[in-house]
């Protein structure tokens, strides 16, 4: 996030974590919304890296790659985000600041498996209504798009967990979770048996998300060598961000979101973003996509009034 720093925008065109097409058009979406004019109009330099695609066949659906212990699509997940890891990774090599567009979730084991080659001790800001913390053993769905952070934590199926690096990406001690309202019994128990900082919507409507960003940053700041921000637009409210397959009710609104974003900018930590989630098929007049353009921008620096 410093000045002079490029943003490459690696488009994660993936669906194969979750059951509903689309959301492989999120990367294009947001472009269609103008995320590079914006990003360029706040002096940043930016470069259109252009999309990983996964070779889903419409014809066949999504059902093709079923395994039997509850990891949908198994194969196809762990073939793209070996490619995106490698995109990540070069990414980083070349000084880039990789800003990731989604695509489903489980794009995130590709994403931190590539910035674990860059990083010892990378924070991680996961902004989401959900804790994307399960494995086949707790997941309620079997979509891998609710197991990247577990995966990434080296929690869930061993071929992920190793993916293009072998073991953990991420220690749960260095995880802040914001925006949660819809955890999995497993997924409490973990969190609470690796002490994971977790703040929930109560928990922001108490205190409010000034603190609570600032409290997300004590926590990482003096330990970690990177911070990476993972941003679903669920962690959103549905009536800002509707074009979303998994919307929960009482979520962030979207000034909410800008604050949180301007006081990431102002701390000038940030090296990295997923911005996940976004189907414009389940949208109203790419509304979703444009408030992610707007999120990404007070990331990078644009102010309120
Ligand atoms: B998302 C659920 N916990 O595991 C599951 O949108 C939902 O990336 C996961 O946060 C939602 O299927 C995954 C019920
Ligand atoms: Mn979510
Ligand atoms: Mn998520
Ligand atoms: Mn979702």
């Amino acid at each position: 996030m410093n000045q002079n720093q490029n943003i490459h925008i690696i488009g994660a065109a993936t669906a194969f974590g979750q059951p509903r097409l689309g959301v492989d058009l999120g990367p294009d979406a947001i472009r269609y919304a103008g995320i590079v004019q914006k990003l360029k109009g706040l002096g940043m330099s930016v470069v259109d890296r252009g999309n990983i695609r996964g070779d889903f066949d419409i014809e066949a659906g999504q059902e093709t790659d079923l395994r039997d212990d509850n990891l949908l699509n198994y194969g196809a997940v762990k073939r793209f985000n070996t490619a995106l890891a490698a995109e990540v990774d070069g990414s980083v090599v070349n000084g880039g600041f990789p800003l990731i567009l989604g695509g489903d979730h489980s794009l995130a084991i590709g994403s931190l498996a590539g910035l674990r080659k860059h990083y010892d001790n990378l924070g991680v800001i996961w902004y989401d209504a959900h804790g994307d913390l399960n494995d086949s053993r707790t997941s309620p769905t079997g979509n891998i798009h609710g197991m990247p952070l577990g995966i990434s934590c080296g929690f869930g199926d061993q071929a992920l967990v190793d993916l293009y690096q072998e073991g953990q990406k991420v220690r749960p001690e260095n995880v802040v979770l914001i925006g949660m309202r819809d955890l999995d019994e497993g997924e409490k128990a973990y969190i609470k048996e690796n002490g994971i900082l977790t703040f929930t919507m109560m928990d922001i409507r108490m205190k409010g998300i000034k603190a609570v960003m600032q409290e997300a940053m004590e926590h990482l700041s003096d330990k970690c060598d990177g911070i990476h921000l993972s941003l679903d637009v669920d962690g959103l409210d549905p009536l800002e961000t509707p074009g979303t397959g998994t919307p929960v009710a009482g979520g962030l609104s979207l000034s909410e979101t800008q604050l949180a974003m301007q006081i990431l900018n102002e701390s000038g930590r940030i090296t990295s973003m997923d911005l996940v989630e976004v189907n414009p098929l389940l949208d109203d007049k790419n509304m979703t996509a444009e408030k992610a353009v707007e999120i990404a921008a007070c990331l990078f620096g644009k102010k309120q009034l």
